[in-house]
């Protein structure tokens, strides 16, 4: 039953993402689609339509998706000059150790662009694809 209710929702939001911009109570929000990569650990990709509000951040999205997903979680730690760092994604943490992190991209006809800024300034654009992939540097 709960299974049959989340894949009307999923297909409601889908139908949503695909006709762009709405409205609920007089309140604009824009789709979006978030992928989760993790080629590191070889775990299987997981893609999710989501929304933010008008004007809104990327964060306001992840917690969207955290509210309605039982299988999606994420943390955040506070940077005192850029903001909000990506900590981990579900239970996976990016580790200076091991050089790894979630690296924030934005992918448009399979072209991925590195974003500029953290989530909690990242501006969402209407239907845009953004990727959370679990990645190393090189130092
Ligand atoms: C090295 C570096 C990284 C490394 C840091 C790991 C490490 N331990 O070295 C890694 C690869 C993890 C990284 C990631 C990202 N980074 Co970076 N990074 C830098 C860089 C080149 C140097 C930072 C540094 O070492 N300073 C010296 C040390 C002593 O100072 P520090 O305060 O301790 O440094 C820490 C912070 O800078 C923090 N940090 C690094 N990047 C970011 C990004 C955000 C959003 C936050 C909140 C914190 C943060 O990690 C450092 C180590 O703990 C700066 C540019 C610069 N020249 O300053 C960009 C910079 C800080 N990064 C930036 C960005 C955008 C990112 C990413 C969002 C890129 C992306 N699209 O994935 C991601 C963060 C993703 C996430 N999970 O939230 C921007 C931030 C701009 C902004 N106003 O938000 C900068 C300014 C580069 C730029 N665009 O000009 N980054």
């Amino acid at each position: 039953m709960a299974s049959t209710r989340m894949a009307i929702l999923s297909m409601v939001i889908l139908v949503i993402s695909i006709q762009g911009t709405f409205t609920i109570a007089g309140e604009a929000f824009v789709p979006l689609r978030l992928s989760v990569v993790n080629d590191l650990s070889n775990m299987t990709p997981e893609t999710h339509f989501t929304s933010v509000v008008e004007g809104g951040v990327l964060l306001g999205a992840l917690r969207r998706i955290q509210e309605t997903r039982p299988d999606f979680m994420f943390t955040i730690k506070e940077d005192p000059n850029y903001g909000l760092f990506l900590e981990s994604v579900n239970g996976v943490a990016g580790n200076p150790r091991d050089q790894t992190y979630w690296e924030i991209l934005s992918e448009n006809s399979g072209e991925y662009k590195h974003l500029d800024v953290g989530i909690g300034c990242y501006i969402p654009a209407e239907n845009e694809h953004i990727v959370l992939r679990f990645s190393t540097w090189a130092k």
